[in-house]
């Protein structure tokens, strides 16, 4: 049988995202902590989400905001306290919301105990936790190499020399993330206790970060590459499939939950080696391919943005992987509707657009903080005010490179993960009603406009929108189970079915342009074939043969 036709909690809920720093500052200190969600869990409830996926709440010196843990077992204090976490599992608990924890094993901090340890001498019963080699006399000038030309993701070497024994470390992200060694046994009984301690306190699964590059297989030198040089010798190797295998096998399997990967530079084929039933390894799989297609290798480079590069990738996920993580953004990535919508002229229509469409895609749908009020990429005007680790990386690199500074600037302005980060917009008032103090990271001014206070009094509001689609899909179990299939692409637009046995099809027009489109003849058919259930612009004439910007709208069978 096919997984589709299985029936699973997991595929019947919707997500939703909360990056903790910057959802709701409860105490003033301009960060976001656990009691602000608490206050917060009528709100969720009411939109109707079934999921909350936490980013990293635990004890982390913060230089990569969360992703650098130092204590996988305590509760940072920015954020709270344990009890505050018992607060929060059992305030979702009555809510029926389960939780999703952030797990990031493929690294940890170097501020980690184990690290601390490991980075003692050569001996340390810890030294083996991680991953350390000698440098490399590359005999010409006598100068000393680092271990292998492999690069990191956040830009440079890969690897730090430590003083303490003057070998080098591997880290694939940032010189204070240094990789843990799964060749190690002991690293994954310690990643065992971790899961086990957080299944017991009433966790229902776990998002994995970076999941796909755990497994080295071998420390040669890479291809020589613009961005990360050596992922062929860690991306989705072997000995990555066997440890999700254990982890499955060991630990999910005798819980009600679920994971989905977070798996970089993954083909189709790919996340259905890591997602499908059989593998027994993880229910689900974030790709990137759909969020890059207007990119030339990596984010940072842009080519203009066109629907049918987009909607085709999205199409091929759709027909190749039995189970799709569906997402438009997180906390990585720029807005939605700036990235793939027009938030100057067609904010509304192009948000409404976008989620009619991330909902009736075949999979589970993610919701990032935001997201369902249309919060747009930040007004911000210099680097000044930027944050994130990766982008200082960006922006010095490109300086070396000789980029001219207004380049550099766009570059950051399109591609900067403080695009997502910027406070959550509840209200109109100072700091977009975030918090009472200086926030972490300036709010969006627009937060005028785009806030939960007033898009909840209004029934046109892009909050409202939200709220129907996630109503109509625990509705019609077709958006859930039913088969997908393009019954058209003509230009812009888009005529998509879901079909169920024994329910209604229902059908999604989508115009994904900014310019009027005629409506093809067959979703003229339709329209005066069904019923229309949801749309983006108030009125539409029997008969109409024009698509508006942006519009949207879903058509239920008769
Ligand atoms: O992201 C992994 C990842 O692939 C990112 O480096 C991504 O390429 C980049 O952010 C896109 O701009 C995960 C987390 O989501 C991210 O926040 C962490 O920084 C990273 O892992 C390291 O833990
Ligand atoms: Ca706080």
């Amino acid at each position: 049988m096919l997984q589709g036709t299985l029936r699973e909690w997991w595929k019947e809920r919707v997500v939703y995202q909360i990056y903790p720093r910057s959802f709701c500052d409860s105490n003033g200190d301009g960060i976001g902590d656990i009691p602000g969600i608490i206050s917060k869990l009528d709100y969720l409830k009411d939109l109707g989400i079934g999921i909350i996926w936490l980013s990293p709440l635990y004890k982390s010196p913060n230089d990569d905001n969360g992703y650098d843990i130092s204590d996988y077992m305590d509760i940072n204090p920015e954020f709270g306290t344990m009890d505050d976490m018992k607060r929060l599992i059992e305030g979702c608990k009555e809510r029926d919301i389960k939780i999703i924890m952030d797990l990031v094993i493929n690294h940890t901090s170097d501020e980690h105990e184990w690290f601390k340890e490991s980075r003692k001498s050569k001996d340390n019963p810890y030294r083996d936790y991680y991953i350390w080699r000698p440098g490399i006399n590359s005999g010409k000038d006598g100068k000393e190499m680092p271990p292998n030309n492999w690069t990191s993701f956040f830009t440079g070497s890969a690897w730090q020399k430590d003083d303490e024994t003057g070998e080098y470390y591997l880290h694939l992200f940032s010189k204070k993330q240094p990789d843990l060694n799964y060749k190690n046994p002991a690293v994954l009984a310690e990643v065992k206790k971790i899961l086990t301690f957080w299944l017991d306190m009433g966790i229902s699964g776990f998002r994995c970060d970076v999941i796909n590059v755990i497994g080295k297989t071998t420390l040669q030198n890479g291809k020589k590459r613009i961005a990360l040089t050596g992922r062929e010798h860690y991306i989705s190797q072997p000995e990555c499939h066997e440890i999700l295998k254990k982890l499955n096998e060991e630990i999910f399997s005798k819980y009600d939950c679920f994971t989905v990967g977070e798996t970089v530079m993954v083909t189709p084929q790919m996340a259905n080696d890591l997602s499908a039933p059989d593998r027994g390894e993880l229910n689900m799989v974030f790709g990137f391919e759909h969020m890059e297609t207007d990119c030339i290798n990596n984010k940072w480079f842009k080519t203009p943005f066109s629907s049918s590069k987009f909607m085709n990738t999205l199409f091929k996920w759709q027909r190749e992987v039995m189970w799709n993580a569906n997402y438009f953004e997180n906390h990585d990535q720029p807005r939605c509707v700036s990235h793939f919508g027009n938030d100057a002229e067609f904010h509304d229509e192009s948000a409404k657009m976008l989620a009619a469409l991330l909902f009736t895609l075949r999979g589970t749908p993610y919701v990032f903080e935001g997201q369902e009020l249309g919060m747009t990429n930040f007004d911000y005007t210099s680097m000044a005010e930027i944050q994130d680790i990766e982008s200082h990386n960006i922006w010095k690199m490109a300086a070396e490179l000789h980029f001219p500074e207004k380049v550099r600037w766009l570059m950051i302005q399109k591609s900067s993960r403080d695009n997502a980060r910027t406070p959550m917009q509840w209200s109109a008032a100072e700091n977009a009603g975030f918090s009472t103090g200086t926030p972490w990271l300036r709010a969006n001014s627009n937060c005028a406009f785009y806030n939960v206070a007033s898009e909840q009094t209004d029934s046109n509001s892009v909050l409202a929108f939200y709220k129907e689609l996630i109503a109509l899909r625990k509705e019609k179990t077709a958006f859930v189970y039913g088969d997908f299939r393009v019954l058209e692409k003509t230009g812009d637009i888009y005529v998509l079915e879901r079909y169920l046995a024994g329910e209604k099809r229902l059908y999604t027009v989508l115009n994904f342009s900014a310019k009027k489109r005629v409506l093809p003849e067959k979703a003229v058919l339709l329209y005066a074939q069904c019923r229309m259930i949801l749309t983006n612009y108030t009125i539409r004439r029997q008969g109409e043969k024009e698509m508006r910007p942006y519009e949207a709208f879903i058509l239920e069978e008769r």
